[in-house]
């Protein structure tokens, strides 16, 4: 059976990564981890714990000691969905990102490369090229130009991915994805946060004027694209994937207005993000032309589906923002723990 070690499992992406594996391969065995910070809901992998063929296991992805004996038991393959996610924060705060989003990922190759893991899929994003004007899209062969914290300390992991390639010859892979949409996201990010403030009725924040422009993609999509290149890509490629979905922020502010029956009032315009960049969108073609992928889930439908969503899981995020959650994980398994297998 296939041992795939997912790592921030209990996030955003991790979750809905972890569950396609669970549904599409009843061949394989997943390792959910994840450190649990304030992003890390373990809620999100209520339904897939069920799952005789998924464990759990708390684990911070700089710490060698805890990750050590999680490789010794033999892995098919890694997956690395564990980041400091959030540009906003990087903007804040650098060193966690540099910590987690480099640091982190030094450890984990370190560790496939010493037993010789066969496959190590790096999750990463389509910031990494930085900011496009009113024409042309991200390719694989365009420079890294990375202008937040956030997006630096990502690069930066590609990078060492590469390096590990090139000098050891593992067998690495990169993906690099725009902007995700769908269940579980943590409400700090642009749709999350727009529609549990409309449903709460609070105004929602839109940086500057409103016209910088994101390639969305539905997570399924991704989730998709990731397993097609986990088991077909070639041992150190690297692909885009994208949504050829283009859209300013102030139209989805509006679609997400007229959805839950608010007028433009609820807008409330705030200062811009610092070094916002102003404009992402990804060239497809490599992944479709090697492995015949495309975006399935149409923008209108898989929005509306995604607002339901969260109209219908008003538990789930209300949880997060009362910062209930944070209790769960020692509510499953027991106060002491400080790390966590549950047996
Ligand atoms: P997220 O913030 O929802 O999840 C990140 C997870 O990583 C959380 O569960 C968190 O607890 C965990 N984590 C953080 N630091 C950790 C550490 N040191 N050790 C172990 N776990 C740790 O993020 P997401 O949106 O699901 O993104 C997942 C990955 O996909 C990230 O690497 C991100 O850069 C990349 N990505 C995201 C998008 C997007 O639109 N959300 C697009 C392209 C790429
Ligand atoms: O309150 C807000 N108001 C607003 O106008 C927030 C949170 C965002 N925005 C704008 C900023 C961006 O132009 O919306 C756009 C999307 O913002 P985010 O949801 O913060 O996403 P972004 O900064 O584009 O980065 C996301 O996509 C790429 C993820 O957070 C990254 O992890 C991923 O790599």
């Amino acid at each position: 059976m296939n041992t795939i070690l997912v790592t921030g499992a209990a996030g955003f992406i991790g979750s809905n990564f972890v569950r396609t594996l669970l549904r599409d391969r009843p061949d394989c065995q997943v390792l959910a981890l994840d450190g649990l910070t304030y992003a890390g809901n373990l809620e999100n992998l209520a339904d897939c714990l069920t799952d005789a063929r998924c464990r759990f296991i708390r684990a911070d992805i700089c710490d060698v000691e805890s990750l050590a004996p999680v490789f010794a038991d033999g892995l098919s393959a890694v997956v690395n969905f564990a980041a400091e996610s959030h540009v906003d924060r990087s903007i804040l705060g650098a060193q966690a990102f540099a910590r987690t989003n480099f640091v982190g990922v030094q450890v984990l190759l370190d560790l496939a490369r010493k037993h010789e893991v066969q496959r190590f899929l790096q999750v990463s994003t389509d910031e990494v090229y930085g900011s496009l004007g009113e024409t042309g899209l991200f390719t694989e062969n365009t420079p890294l130009a990375a202008n937040s914290p956030y997006s630096a300390s990502k690069a930066a992991a590609d990078l060492l991915v590469q390096a590990y390639h090139h000098t050891f010859g593992m067998p690495t892979l990169i993906t690099r994805c725009s902007n995700n949409y769908g269940p579980y996201q943590f409400p700090e990010k642009l749709i999350p946060l727009f529609v549990t403030n409309l449903i709460e009725g609070k105004k929602v924040p839109l940086y500057g004027d409103g016209l910088n422009v994101r390639d969305w993609i539905h997570v399924q999509d991704h989730c998709d694209a990731l397993l097609l290149v986990l088991e077909r890509a070639m041992p150190g490629s690297l692909y885009n994937i994208g949504g050829n979905c283009e859209l300013p922020n102030i139209e989805i502010a509006q679609r997400l207005l007229a959805h839950l029956g608010h007028d433009e009032s609820m807008i409330e315009r705030v200062k811009d993000r610092p070094g916002h960049d102003r404009r992402y969108a990804v060239d497809i073609t490599r992944i479709n032309n090697d492995l015949g992928w495309q975006p399935r889930v149409e923008f209108s439908s898989g929005l509306a589906e995604t607002i339901d969503w969260y109209v219908s899981h008003k538990t789930w995020w209300t949880r997060i923002k009362s910062g209930e959650y944070l209790t769960y994980y020692e509510k499953q398994y027991g106060p002491s723990g400080v790390v966590g297998v549950k047996e």
